[in-house]
């Protein structure tokens, strides 16, 4: 108990700084917010309430609610030989700018948030997308929705901090709340229902399912081709956690943070409220060069029960 009001008087004090930082930095903060009403989607999104990158609130498709949230907490960066860093990239309002140089958004160059629209195949697309520079990173996090029921979570980076070899954890943070906020239920793959805590790899498992048990409304989490594998510096894809107000978004745990092991207590998630961390690992071979666009991220498709 003395714990988590230990973290929660944490969270708070982190939520005000940043509220100061927001006000000091003036007019070099870039904050953007409002609300999406496309095809069958609907949510809001903000980049400047919580430095969690580009987040979207409020998902709903075809009037199904699916997701209270997804953030962006952190992307952790690892070198070789501790060449330099560790660090814990944050993305947040104070190192957004302009997109420049991106050739598959050349569309919304001079923006530091891209919106657009776009077909290809038949297919309809929805792109939201935030661009911010750490150091030498540059970094665009973005999401892509379909007109056919799926949406991708994308994270590109480019840039060397030192010449050396070194891997991006990009960590993504789900809350669902499929058909509201209760009665969530996960599987791996789509048939092994899991009643507690876990942890869990891409090797181990294909792809995720979480399900409302009332209404039979359903998500799949599907990797993407180049999320990578984890390693001792980052040793989980997947960390699925029952919902709790204390179990904050905001990354206090710096670059050696093991999602793994936070929030891990046993606790059940059958019929809960679920909050499902998803990570990727770039690895970025300096050889390639400052220059190239590396990416990665999960597909997240609903599949709504017949009628
Ligand atoms: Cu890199």
């Amino acid at each position: 108990m003395l714990k988590q009001n230990a973290v929660a008087a944490i969270v708070m004090l982190q939520k005000i700084l940043f509220a100061v930082a927001l006000v000091f930095s003036g007019n070099f903060v870039f904050a953007d917010s409002g609300r999406v009403d496309w095809s069958d989607w609907k949510f809001d999104y903000t980049t400047g309430d919580t430095p969690t990158g580009l987040t979207l609130m409020g998902v709903y498709y075809r009037d199904h609610q699916i997701l209270h949230k997804a953030s962006f907490p952190v992307m952790r960066v690892e070198y070789l030989n501790d060449a330099c860093g560790p660090f814990a990239d944050i993305l947040w309002s104070g190192n957004y700018v302009p997109i420049t140089q991106h050739e598959d958004v050349s569309v919304c160059s001079g923006e530091k948030l891209c919106k657009r629209t776009y077909e290809k195949d038949g297919e309809k697309f929805l792109e939201m997308g935030v661009n911010a520079k750490l150091g030498e990173y540059e970094i665009y996090q973005s999401y892509v929705f379909s007109n056919r029921g799926y949406f991708d979570a994308y994270v590109f980076s480019r840039g060397l901090q030192c010449a050396e070899d070194h891997t991006h954890h990009a960590h993504w943070r789900l809350d669902f709340d499929i058909d509201g906020s209760g009665d969530d239920q996960v599987f791996k793959n789509t048939g092994s229902l899991q009643a507690t805590e876990f942890n869990d790899t891409r090797t181990a498992s294909t792809f995720w399912s979480i399900q409302d048990a009332e209404t039979g409304t359903r998500v799949e989490i599907i990797p993407g081709a180049d999320d990578g594998f984890p390693d001792d510096f980052a040793r989980w894809d997947v960390a699925v956690r029952t919902y709790k107000s204390n179990e904050s978004d905001t990354w206090l745990w710096g670059p050696r943070g093991e999602i793994g092991s936070l929030f891990n207590n046993n606790e059940n998630i059958d019929r809960a409220d679920t909050v499902f961390w998803y990570v990727t690992h770039l690895e970025h071979s300096a050889f390639n060069g400052e220059s190239v666009w590396h990416y990665s991220g999960p597909r997240i498709r609903v599949v709504l029960p017949s009628p």
